[in-house]
């Protein structure tokens, strides 16, 4: 027992990243064999009774950093036993020749003197290089890449503000459950510590918005380092890592075996975890005693559409699904429910509020589908006690189960894997009286707003026309639309009716106005023959417009509508609502977004009338390239709405419109508690 005394305190010291070689050096006198052999070490380790439940956990995510820490020596076993061609390669040249092996066709990026010795690896050779206006919309396009794809999306950007100008993808491919990689540049190794020009410490910056991040300070991990990124970026709940590569280590050149290449494929993802068959059990015992069942789906089913629907029919389930996971289910069935949640469908809130076992299929109970939780899903609840329902969670994410609410059956596993298990244990059934009702809420509470009076649009109105072009019209091509973050995206939300998974690019936990038109552009680079469809909020396109440069020097064919209503409209809406209409910081003075497209040489057009909807709309969407309409539309509230601190059937609801809003001058009579939303 006394030889692993170090244990849990090496392991400690590897969570925190401990780089530091005294402490280390000392860590590793601990414990036998841990220079020579570092696995084997943690292994036995964590097979030790001192190590407690949470570092165990650690375990595997941090497995990587503890060869990366002993790289050096276990990089050159691992070297000098290759017996393979050599070629002379940079450090920049290995994580080319890598990414190769790991299928990457695209990468997004920046220039920078700290990262040249990178991008040079990449002049004239086969991995497409897209230059954004901006590292921000770098990072949101190689995210909409892997989110139209499935595939990884990768952004390579210089040290400092490069790197800091990541930020904000790399926390919203975190909270999106996006698999990406991220390259920046740094300082040389021997000027790291030193405030050295555009130096920063990246990876302690990007420790906390990453899944996995790792300063390669050795050219022997290189390519460990980048199998790891890759590997861990798509194990589990997808993500990003981020490698830093400090100039010196990218720009010197050595004798690489070409074998290493090879082993890169081999690291794919880890593998799934085991079904537990009782839990699996238990689970199809609950669907098959409730009467009143909801399938709630979010993006973690995005890969198996097909068995959520062969269940959904089977049993006669009603499926609503989170914003991310439109289009799992094609909302032109009956059994849709469409989206739930603060700017949801009605009839979903009701739903859930009144089934009696809710089937969450990679959702995570996110604030914005429950509403206060303390009043959610109340049938469920009771339909628990007496075992005859309750809420049923199946997720890839052990970390979600209990996060935000006690689910009664938690089945760890990958939602394919679950929903295959579950399918033939669950009976068929009618459920007549249920579908009745879900109906009937259907019928009574249909999205709806009210119109402009003069022939003026609303933004809902413009996002439904486009449906009703792309439902009449359907193009041949794959349909994909990008939104910027406010009530243009709910209206998108509630206004298109979703066919496919992952055809809805959006950023919903973080939230990022200004990320739509850099994942215009992912996406269409992603899929070259798709149509794609940017609809953005004045205020959201304000934030990234001159990644323009980008949509006309790769002449991507994007089609972008501007809902312009001059204002930050749904926060112009919290502040009528919540702060007595005490407005500051949400008026936008635009600038003619018409003459903005043609300045880049992209044509658009202004639409302010519902006479010319349907031609501008038909002439937007079918003419060749790229085209930007200024759509001039009069603002407005996005109902339903669920107000803070109220449960999902307490809404405000179209009829309530009036008694919100009353007249410009005066607020209206309904009055609210609490504070706006976050
Ligand atoms: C980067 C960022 N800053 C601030 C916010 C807070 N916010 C949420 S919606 C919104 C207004 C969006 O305005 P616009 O893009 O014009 O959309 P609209 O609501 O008018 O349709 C703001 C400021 C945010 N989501 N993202
Ligand atoms: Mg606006």
């Amino acid at each position: 027992m006394a030889q692993w005394a170090g244990g849990p305190l090496l392991i400690e010291a590897v969570w925190n990243k401990c780089e530091d070689s005294r402490t280390l050096a000392c860590l590793s006198l601990l414990v036998p064999r841990w220079q020579t052999k570092p696995m084997k070490a943690i292994r036995a380790l964590c097979g030790h009774g001192q190590v407690t439940r949470s570092m165990l956990k650690l375990r595997s995510a941090n497995r990587c950093h503890v060869y990366a820490l002993y790289g050096r020596s276990w990089g050159r076993q691992s070297f000098s036993s290759q017996v393979a061609a050599l070629r002379e390669l940079t450090g920049g040249e290995v994580i080319f020749n890598m990414l190769i092996e790991h299928g990457v066709d695209t990468v997004f990026g920046y220039s920078g003197g700290a990262v040249l010795p990178l991008i040079d690896a990449f002049h004239g050779k086969n991995i497409k290089w897209i230059t954004s206006a901006h590292e921000q919309c770098s990072g949101h396009s190689a995210a909409a890449y892997a989110k139209s794809t499935g595939k990884f999306g990768v952004a390579i950007v210089t040290s400092g503000p490069g790197l800091t100008n990541m930020v904000t993808p790399m926390q919203d491919a975190l909270t999106d459950g996006v698999p990406m990689v991220v390259f920046s540049g740094q300082v040389p190794t021997g000027a790291m510590g030193t405030d050295a020009f555009q130096e920063c410490p990246a990876t302690e910056i990007t420790r906390s918005c990453t899944k996995w991040n790792y300063v390669c300070l050795d050219f022997n991990q290189l390519p460990w380092a980048v199998n790891e990124a890759f590997r861990i970026a798509k194990s589990g709940r997808p993500g990003p890592c981020h490698i830093d590569l400090p100039k010196d280590i990218v720009s010197m050149s050595a004798k690489v075996p070409e074998a290493i290449f090879k082993k890169a494929s081999v690291s794919s993802a880890d593998a799934p975890p085991m079904l537990d068959m009782t839990a699996v059990q238990k689970a199809a015992d609950l669907i098959n005693k409730s009467k009143r069942p909801i399938l709630y789906v979010g993006q973690g089913a995005s890969h198996c559409p097909e068995i959520v629907s062969q269940i959904a029919h089977k049993a006669n389930i009603p499926v609503t699904t989170t914003c991310h996971g439109m289009g799992i289910f094609d909302e032109q069935d009956p059994l849709s429910m469409h989206m739930l949640g603060m700017h949801g469908a009605a009839y979903a809130n009701f739903a859930i509020q009144n089934a009696d076992c809710i089937i969450a299929v990679g959702s995570r109970f996110d604030d914005r589908t429950t509403g206060i939780v303390a009043k959610y899903a109340p049938k469920a609840r009771a339909a628990e006690k007496d075992g005859s329902g309750g809420i049923i969670h199946i997720n890839i994410d052990k970390s979600t189960f209990g996060k935000v609410l006690q689910p009664t059956v938690a089945l760890w596993a990958d939602t394919e894997h679950a929903l295959e298990a579950l399918e033939p244990l669950v009976s068929t059934n009618t459920r007549e009286e249920w579908l009745k009702q879900c109906q009937a809420w259907k019928k009574e509470h249909k999205f709806n707003y009210v119109k402009a009076p003069g022939g003026r649009l609303k933004t809902q109105q413009v996002i439904e026309a486009v449906n009703t072009h792309l439902e009449q019209k359907p193009p041949t091509k794959e349909v994909f639309v990008a939104t910027g973050v406010g009530n243009h995206q709910m209206m998108s939300c509630q206004f298109i009716r979703w066919k496919k998974p992952r055809t809805f690019i959006t950023s919903g936990s973080l939230g990022v106005m200004g990320a739509g038109l850099p994942f215009a552009i992912g996406t269409q680079v992603a899929n070259p023959d798709a149509l794609t469809i940017l609809i953005d909020g004045d205020g959201s396109f304000g934030m990234t417009n001159m990644d323009l440069q980008t949509v006309k020097r790769y002449k991507l064919p994007i089609k972008i509508a501007i809902m312009n209503d001059d204002r930050q409209q749904m926060v112009w809406i919290w502040q009528r609502l919540f702060f007595e209409g005490r407005y500051i910081s949400v008026t936008n003075d635009n600038p003619d977004f018409v003459a903005l497209a043609q300045a880049y040489g992209i044509k658009a057009v202004h639409c302010d009338n519902e006479a010319d909807l349907p031609k501008v709309i038909e002439e937007w969407l079918t003419s060749d390239g790229p085209m930007l309409v200024d759509f001039k539309v009069v603002p407005d509230i996005c109902l339903p709405m669920v107000a803070p601190g109220k449960a999902l059937d307490e809404m405000i609801l179209l009829q309530d419109r009036d008694a919100v809003l009353g007249t410009e001058e005066e607020l209206g009579s309904m009055k609210f508690e609490g504070l706006a939303p976050s």
